[in-house]
Protein backbone atom coordinates (compact mmCIF):
# COMPACT_ATOMS: atom_id res chain seq x y z
CA UNK A 1 0.00 0.00 0.00
CA UNK A 2 1.57 3.19 -0.79
CA UNK A 3 1.54 6.24 1.54
CA UNK A 4 -0.06 9.10 1.03
CA UNK A 5 1.05 12.75 0.65
CA UNK A 6 -1.02 15.00 2.76
CA UNK A 7 -0.77 18.38 2.40
CA UNK A 8 -1.75 20.40 4.57
CA UNK A 9 -4.09 23.27 3.10
CA UNK A 10 -2.49 26.96 2.64
CA UNK A 11 -2.88 29.42 5.43
CA UNK A 12 -6.56 31.45 5.05
CA UNK A 13 -4.24 34.79 4.45
CA UNK A 14 -2.96 33.58 1.26
CA UNK A 15 -6.30 32.51 -0.71
CA UNK A 16 -7.47 35.64 -1.69
CA UNK A 17 -4.26 36.77 -3.11
CA UNK A 18 -3.61 33.33 -4.76
CA UNK A 19 -6.89 33.69 -6.46
CA UNK A 20 -5.92 36.67 -8.04
CA UNK A 21 -2.67 36.29 -9.19
CA UNK A 22 -3.12 34.03 -11.89
CA UNK A 23 -5.50 36.45 -13.95
CA UNK A 24 -3.50 39.51 -12.88
CA UNK A 25 -0.41 37.94 -13.97
CA UNK A 26 -2.36 36.80 -17.52
CA UNK A 27 -3.99 40.11 -17.92
CA UNK A 28 -0.37 41.98 -17.77
CA UNK A 29 1.22 39.63 -20.33
CA UNK A 30 -2.14 39.99 -22.66
CA UNK A 31 -1.77 43.69 -22.33
CA UNK A 32 1.88 43.55 -22.80
CA UNK A 33 1.97 42.01 -26.37
CA UNK A 34 -0.56 43.43 -28.48
CA UNK A 35 -2.53 40.29 -28.99
CA UNK A 36 -4.96 42.72 -27.30
CA UNK A 37 -5.42 45.40 -30.65
CA UNK A 38 -4.37 48.29 -29.61
CA UNK A 39 -5.10 50.93 -32.60
CA UNK A 40 -1.97 52.78 -34.12
CA UNK A 41 0.43 51.19 -31.78
CA UNK A 42 3.09 53.52 -33.43
CA UNK A 43 5.90 50.49 -32.67
CA UNK A 44 4.00 47.54 -33.18
CA UNK A 45 6.24 45.13 -34.95
CA UNK A 46 3.43 42.44 -35.55
CA UNK A 47 1.99 45.07 -38.34
CA UNK A 48 4.35 45.32 -40.74
CA UNK A 49 4.39 48.04 -43.35
CA UNK A 50 6.71 46.93 -46.00
CA UNK A 51 8.11 43.48 -47.35
CA UNK A 52 11.25 43.09 -44.60
CA UNK A 53 9.09 43.87 -41.58
CA UNK A 54 6.78 41.21 -43.32
CA UNK A 55 9.30 39.07 -43.65
CA UNK A 56 9.83 39.17 -40.16
CA UNK A 57 6.24 38.74 -38.77
CA UNK A 58 6.21 35.72 -41.21
CA UNK A 59 8.85 33.76 -39.49
CA UNK A 60 7.80 35.24 -36.68
CA UNK A 61 4.11 33.49 -36.75
CA UNK A 62 5.89 30.45 -38.34
CA UNK A 63 7.96 29.85 -35.04
CA UNK A 64 5.38 30.78 -33.05
CA UNK A 65 2.73 27.97 -34.26
CA UNK A 66 5.59 25.42 -34.05
CA UNK A 67 6.02 26.68 -30.56
CA UNK A 68 2.73 26.52 -29.99
CA UNK A 69 2.36 22.91 -30.85
CA UNK A 70 4.95 21.83 -29.05
CA UNK A 71 3.73 23.52 -25.90
CA UNK A 72 0.49 21.64 -26.28
CA UNK A 73 1.60 18.67 -26.98
CA UNK A 74 3.78 18.96 -24.00
CA UNK A 75 1.70 20.52 -21.44
CA UNK A 76 -0.56 17.77 -22.94
CA UNK A 77 1.50 14.60 -21.93
CA UNK A 78 2.20 16.11 -18.59
CA UNK A 79 -1.30 16.71 -17.54
CA UNK A 80 -2.16 12.66 -19.15
CA UNK A 81 0.53 11.95 -17.17
CA UNK A 82 -0.83 13.95 -14.03
CA UNK A 83 -4.50 12.16 -14.77
CA UNK A 84 -3.85 8.88 -15.52
CA UNK A 85 -1.25 7.60 -13.24
CA UNK A 86 -2.65 9.83 -10.08
CA UNK A 87 -2.96 8.23 -7.06
CA UNK A 88 -6.39 6.10 -6.32
CA UNK A 89 -7.71 3.92 -3.25
CA UNK A 90 -6.66 0.69 -4.32
CA UNK A 91 -4.47 1.20 -7.25
CA UNK A 92 -0.79 -0.15 -7.16
CA UNK A 93 2.10 2.04 -7.60
CA UNK A 94 3.02 2.12 -11.21
CA UNK A 95 6.36 0.33 -12.38
CA UNK A 96 9.09 2.22 -11.24
CA UNK A 97 11.78 2.75 -14.06
CA UNK A 98 15.26 3.97 -14.30
CA UNK A 99 16.01 5.57 -17.84
CA UNK A 100 14.89 4.46 -21.11
CA UNK A 101 17.43 5.03 -23.82
CA UNK A 102 14.58 5.05 -26.95
CA UNK A 103 12.96 7.74 -25.38
CA UNK A 104 15.76 10.07 -24.60
CA UNK A 105 17.07 9.58 -28.19
CA UNK A 106 13.75 10.50 -29.22
CA UNK A 107 14.04 13.08 -27.21
CA UNK A 108 17.29 14.98 -28.67
CA UNK A 109 16.67 13.67 -32.33
CA UNK A 110 13.29 15.51 -32.38
CA UNK A 111 13.81 18.66 -30.75
CA UNK A 112 17.10 18.80 -32.78
CA UNK A 113 15.72 17.99 -36.10
CA UNK A 114 12.72 20.76 -35.56
CA UNK A 115 15.71 23.03 -34.91
CA UNK A 116 17.69 22.34 -37.96
CA UNK A 117 13.91 23.20 -39.54
CA UNK A 118 13.66 26.37 -38.15
CA UNK A 119 17.48 27.96 -38.78
CA UNK A 120 16.50 27.20 -42.33
CA UNK A 121 14.29 30.06 -42.29
CA UNK A 122 15.57 32.35 -39.83
CA UNK A 123 19.16 32.29 -41.38
CA UNK A 124 18.14 33.04 -44.77
CA UNK A 125 15.87 35.83 -43.50
CA UNK A 126 18.62 37.26 -41.11
CA UNK A 127 20.96 37.12 -43.92
CA UNK A 128 18.21 38.70 -46.23
CA UNK A 129 17.53 41.56 -44.17
CA UNK A 130 20.70 43.06 -44.03
CA UNK A 131 21.65 42.54 -47.60
CA UNK A 132 20.94 45.59 -50.15
CA UNK A 133 18.76 44.87 -53.41
CA UNK A 134 20.97 46.39 -56.08
CA UNK A 135 18.49 48.74 -57.17
CA UNK A 136 17.74 50.32 -54.01
CA UNK A 137 18.68 54.38 -53.12
CA UNK A 138 21.06 54.81 -50.87
CA UNK A 139 20.65 56.84 -47.66
CA UNK A 140 23.11 57.21 -44.87
CA UNK A 141 22.61 57.27 -41.44
CA UNK A 142 24.75 58.49 -38.70
CA UNK A 143 23.63 58.39 -35.24
CA UNK A 144 24.47 61.16 -32.72
CA UNK A 145 23.39 61.80 -28.85
CA UNK A 146 20.65 61.45 -29.31
CA UNK A 147 19.46 62.08 -32.92
CA UNK A 148 19.67 60.49 -36.42
CA UNK A 149 21.27 62.40 -39.37
CA UNK A 150 20.60 61.29 -42.59
CA UNK A 151 22.62 61.80 -45.81
CA UNK A 152 21.45 61.04 -50.07
CA UNK A 153 24.94 60.76 -51.56
CA UNK A 154 23.94 60.86 -54.64
CA UNK A 155 21.94 64.24 -54.04
CA UNK A 156 24.31 65.76 -51.51
CA UNK A 157 21.05 66.25 -49.49
CA UNK A 158 21.36 66.50 -45.46
CA UNK A 159 18.49 66.54 -43.11
CA UNK A 160 18.18 64.65 -39.58
CA UNK A 161 15.05 63.43 -37.68
CA UNK A 162 12.77 62.77 -40.34
CA UNK A 163 14.01 60.16 -42.94
CA UNK A 164 11.82 60.52 -46.17
CA UNK A 165 12.07 58.41 -48.44
CA UNK A 166 9.91 56.96 -51.89
CA UNK A 167 7.01 54.48 -51.08
CA UNK A 168 7.33 51.20 -53.05
CA UNK A 169 11.05 51.33 -53.31
CA UNK A 170 13.68 49.57 -51.79
CA UNK A 171 15.78 52.16 -49.52
CA UNK A 172 19.76 50.76 -48.26
CA UNK A 173 20.53 52.56 -45.23
CA UNK A 174 24.34 52.80 -44.56
CA UNK A 175 24.84 53.27 -41.24
CA UNK A 176 27.50 54.85 -38.68
CA UNK A 177 28.14 56.45 -35.15
CA UNK A 178 29.49 59.34 -34.31
CA UNK A 179 30.01 58.47 -31.01
CA UNK A 180 28.53 55.72 -28.90
CA UNK A 181 26.33 52.64 -30.31
CA UNK A 182 22.91 53.26 -31.36
CA UNK A 183 20.52 50.92 -33.28
CA UNK A 184 18.32 52.26 -35.83
CA UNK A 185 14.67 50.56 -35.16
CA UNK A 186 11.87 51.31 -37.41
CA UNK A 187 9.63 48.46 -36.63
CA UNK A 188 7.17 48.73 -39.36
CA UNK A 189 9.39 48.35 -42.21
CA UNK A 190 12.40 46.16 -40.51
CA UNK A 191 13.99 45.15 -37.43
CA UNK A 192 16.84 46.62 -35.65
CA UNK A 193 19.97 47.01 -36.33
CA UNK A 194 23.18 48.49 -34.64
CA UNK A 195 24.68 51.72 -35.28
CA UNK A 196 28.48 51.77 -34.12
CA UNK A 197 31.14 53.91 -34.64
CA UNK A 198 33.87 53.11 -37.10
CA UNK A 199 31.76 50.93 -38.42
CA UNK A 200 28.97 50.86 -40.88
CA UNK A 201 26.18 48.54 -41.04
CA UNK A 202 23.49 47.37 -43.35
CA UNK A 203 20.05 47.81 -43.21
CA UNK A 204 17.23 47.66 -46.31
CA UNK A 205 13.77 49.45 -45.49
CA UNK A 206 10.61 49.85 -47.79
CA UNK A 207 7.22 51.14 -47.26
CA UNK A 208 4.74 49.51 -49.32
CA UNK A 209 2.07 52.95 -48.40
CA UNK A 210 3.05 56.63 -48.28
CA UNK A 211 2.53 57.34 -44.43
CA UNK A 212 4.24 58.21 -41.40
CA UNK A 213 6.42 55.58 -39.57
CA UNK A 214 7.66 55.48 -36.27
CA UNK A 215 11.10 54.41 -35.26
CA UNK A 216 13.54 54.78 -31.97
CA UNK A 217 16.81 54.16 -31.34
CA UNK A 218 16.87 50.27 -29.46
CA UNK A 219 20.54 50.53 -27.84
CA UNK A 220 20.62 52.46 -24.81
CA UNK A 221 22.83 55.37 -25.47
CA UNK A 222 23.29 58.31 -22.60
CA UNK A 223 21.28 60.24 -20.86
CA UNK A 224 18.75 60.89 -23.58
CA UNK A 225 18.29 57.68 -25.41
CA UNK A 226 14.39 57.95 -25.02
CA UNK A 227 14.44 61.17 -26.33
CA UNK A 228 16.00 59.57 -29.55
CA UNK A 229 13.11 58.88 -31.83
CA UNK A 230 13.25 58.01 -35.93
CA UNK A 231 10.60 58.88 -37.96
CA UNK A 232 10.51 58.08 -41.99
CA UNK A 233 7.87 59.48 -43.89
CA UNK A 234 7.19 57.48 -46.94
CA UNK A 235 5.79 59.51 -49.99
CA UNK A 236 4.79 59.01 -53.53
CA UNK A 237 7.98 58.65 -55.87
CA UNK A 238 7.12 61.72 -58.12
CA UNK A 239 6.40 63.56 -54.26
CA UNK A 240 9.87 62.12 -53.42
CA UNK A 241 12.05 63.28 -56.22
CA UNK A 242 10.37 66.83 -55.79
CA UNK A 243 11.62 67.12 -52.22
CA UNK A 244 14.87 66.29 -53.20
CA UNK A 245 15.25 68.85 -56.08
CA UNK A 246 13.71 71.07 -52.92
CA UNK A 247 16.28 70.37 -50.59
CA UNK A 248 18.74 70.81 -53.04
CA UNK A 249 18.04 74.82 -52.76
CA UNK A 250 19.42 76.99 -50.27
CA UNK A 251 17.22 78.58 -48.08
CA UNK A 252 16.17 81.87 -49.11
CA UNK A 253 17.31 84.74 -46.91
CA UNK A 254 14.11 86.52 -44.96
CA UNK A 255 13.62 90.54 -45.97
CA UNK A 256 14.96 93.42 -44.00
CA UNK A 257 13.14 94.61 -41.51
CA UNK A 258 10.83 91.57 -40.74
CA UNK A 259 10.99 89.30 -37.55
CA UNK A 260 12.38 86.99 -39.23
CA UNK A 261 15.16 89.19 -40.13
CA UNK A 262 15.74 89.79 -36.16
CA UNK A 263 16.12 85.99 -35.48
CA UNK A 264 18.26 85.34 -38.38
CA UNK A 265 20.75 88.23 -36.65
CA UNK A 266 20.19 86.38 -33.38
CA UNK A 267 21.29 83.23 -34.84
CA UNK A 268 24.17 84.69 -36.42
CA UNK A 269 25.38 86.91 -33.34
CA UNK A 270 24.53 83.92 -30.37
CA UNK A 271 26.88 81.35 -31.06
CA UNK A 272 24.55 79.41 -33.37
CA UNK A 273 26.73 79.06 -36.32
CA UNK A 274 29.59 77.24 -33.55
CA UNK A 275 27.07 74.14 -34.30
CA UNK A 276 25.06 74.90 -37.03
CA UNK A 277 24.81 75.07 -40.55
CA UNK A 278 22.25 76.95 -42.85
CA UNK A 279 22.87 77.16 -46.74
CA UNK A 280 22.19 80.37 -48.38
CA UNK A 281 23.64 79.63 -51.75
CA UNK A 282 27.25 80.16 -52.14
CA UNK A 283 27.52 83.94 -51.49
CA UNK A 284 25.85 83.46 -48.24
CA UNK A 285 25.94 80.32 -46.57
CA UNK A 286 26.84 79.95 -42.51
CA UNK A 287 28.83 76.95 -41.93
CA UNK A 288 28.96 75.44 -38.73
CA UNK A 289 32.90 76.57 -37.45
CA UNK A 290 34.08 73.00 -36.70
CA UNK A 291 31.99 71.03 -38.90
CA UNK A 292 33.32 67.53 -37.67
CA UNK A 293 32.84 68.12 -34.18
CA UNK A 294 30.87 65.73 -32.63
CA UNK A 295 28.65 68.19 -30.74
CA UNK A 296 27.00 69.64 -34.08
CA UNK A 297 23.38 70.18 -34.42
CA UNK A 298 21.43 69.29 -37.33
CA UNK A 299 21.99 71.40 -40.76
CA UNK A 300 18.95 73.74 -40.31
CA UNK A 301 18.59 74.85 -43.89
CA UNK A 302 15.65 72.61 -44.15
CA UNK A 303 14.50 73.35 -40.42
CA UNK A 304 10.65 73.49 -41.35
CA UNK A 305 10.05 70.34 -43.79
CA UNK A 306 10.35 68.47 -40.59
CA UNK A 307 7.35 68.46 -37.97
CA UNK A 308 9.06 67.13 -35.35
CA UNK A 309 12.56 68.11 -33.63
CA UNK A 310 15.38 67.26 -31.55
CA UNK A 311 15.92 63.40 -32.30
CA UNK A 312 11.79 63.61 -33.57
CA UNK A 313 11.21 63.56 -29.63
CA UNK A 314 9.62 67.33 -30.10
CA UNK A 315 6.95 68.83 -30.20
CA UNK A 316 5.52 65.69 -27.86
CA UNK A 317 1.43 64.85 -27.87
CA UNK A 318 -0.24 67.38 -26.06
CA UNK A 319 2.48 70.58 -27.06
CA UNK A 320 1.91 72.86 -29.65
CA UNK A 321 4.71 73.36 -32.15
CA UNK A 322 5.47 76.94 -31.36
CA UNK A 323 5.60 75.84 -27.76
CA UNK A 324 7.77 72.92 -28.07
CA UNK A 325 10.31 74.95 -29.88
CA UNK A 326 10.32 78.05 -27.32
CA UNK A 327 11.09 75.19 -24.77
CA UNK A 328 13.40 73.92 -26.64
CA UNK A 329 15.46 77.04 -27.02
CA UNK A 330 15.15 77.96 -23.63
CA UNK A 331 17.11 75.50 -22.08
CA UNK A 332 17.95 72.80 -24.41
CA UNK A 333 19.19 70.35 -21.23
CA UNK A 334 16.20 70.62 -19.29
CA UNK A 335 13.55 69.81 -22.49
CA UNK A 336 16.17 67.23 -23.47
CA UNK A 337 19.26 66.09 -20.03
CA UNK A 338 22.46 65.78 -21.49
CA UNK A 339 21.79 67.54 -24.85
CA UNK A 340 25.07 69.08 -26.30
CA UNK A 341 23.30 71.75 -27.11
CA UNK A 342 23.44 74.59 -24.07
CA UNK A 343 21.83 76.96 -22.61
CA UNK A 344 22.49 80.13 -24.29
CA UNK A 345 20.61 82.76 -21.90
CA UNK A 346 18.58 84.04 -24.87
CA UNK A 347 16.33 86.53 -23.84
CA UNK A 348 12.20 85.70 -24.64
CA UNK A 349 12.39 88.72 -27.35
CA UNK A 350 14.76 86.74 -28.95
CA UNK A 351 13.12 83.27 -28.76
CA UNK A 352 10.25 84.69 -30.75
CA UNK A 353 12.95 86.38 -33.30
CA UNK A 354 14.40 82.71 -33.48
CA UNK A 355 11.17 81.04 -33.72
CA UNK A 356 9.83 83.16 -36.84
CA UNK A 357 13.23 83.00 -39.00
CA UNK A 358 12.84 79.01 -38.55
CA UNK A 359 9.98 78.78 -40.23
CA UNK A 360 11.44 80.75 -42.64
CA UNK A 361 13.57 77.31 -43.50
CA UNK A 362 11.02 75.64 -45.66
C1 LIG B 1 27.44 73.64 -28.97
C2 LIG B 1 26.70 73.36 -30.16
C3 LIG B 1 25.38 74.07 -30.41
C4 LIG B 1 25.10 75.42 -30.36
C5 LIG B 1 26.03 76.55 -30.01
C6 LIG B 1 23.72 75.55 -30.76
N1 LIG B 1 23.19 74.33 -31.03
FE1 LIG B 1 21.32 73.96 -31.71
N2 LIG B 1 21.67 71.97 -31.57
C7 LIG B 1 22.86 71.39 -31.22
C8 LIG B 1 22.69 69.98 -31.13
C9 LIG B 1 23.75 68.96 -30.76
C10 LIG B 1 21.35 69.72 -31.46
C11 LIG B 1 20.65 68.37 -31.48
C12 LIG B 1 20.21 68.09 -30.08
C13 LIG B 1 19.39 66.86 -29.90
O1 LIG B 1 18.51 66.58 -30.71
O2 LIG B 1 19.62 66.19 -28.89
C14 LIG B 1 20.74 71.01 -31.74
C15 LIG B 1 19.42 71.16 -32.15
C16 LIG B 1 18.88 72.37 -32.54
C17 LIG B 1 17.57 72.52 -33.13
C18 LIG B 1 16.64 71.37 -33.50
C19 LIG B 1 17.03 70.93 -34.88
C20 LIG B 1 16.41 69.66 -35.34
O3 LIG B 1 16.11 69.55 -36.54
O4 LIG B 1 16.29 68.74 -34.54
C21 LIG B 1 17.38 73.85 -33.36
C22 LIG B 1 16.17 74.51 -33.97
C23 LIG B 1 18.56 74.53 -32.89
N3 LIG B 1 19.45 73.58 -32.40
C24 LIG B 1 18.73 75.89 -32.94
C25 LIG B 1 19.85 76.54 -32.39
C26 LIG B 1 19.95 77.95 -32.27
C27 LIG B 1 18.92 78.95 -32.74
C28 LIG B 1 21.15 78.20 -31.66
C29 LIG B 1 21.71 79.54 -31.23
C30 LIG B 1 20.88 80.32 -30.35
C31 LIG B 1 21.80 76.91 -31.43
N4 LIG B 1 20.98 75.94 -31.88
C32 LIG B 1 23.05 76.76 -30.86
C33 LIG B 1 24.04 72.03 -30.95
C34 LIG B 1 24.16 73.41 -30.82
CU1 LIG C 1 20.87 56.15 -29.47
Amino acid sequence: MMRRMVHPPPPPRWGLLSRWVGPVLVGLTLASCSLVDIPDAPLDSLEPAGPFARQIDDLFWLVFWIAAGIFVVVQGGILAAVFLFRDREGRREPKQIHGSPKLEVAWTVVPALILAVIAVPTLRTLFDLTECGEDAITVEVIGHQWWFEYRYPDSGVETANVLVIPAGREVCLEMTSDDVIHSFWVPKLNGKRDVVPGQTTLLRIQADQPGLYWGHCAEFCGLSHSLMRARVRAVPPAEFEAWLAAQQQPATPPEEGTQAYQGLQVFLNRGCTQCHTVDYGPDSSFTNIVPEEAFNGPNLTHFADREVFAGAAFPYEGLPYDEALRQWLADPPKAKPGSFMPDLGLTAAEIEDLIAWLKTLE
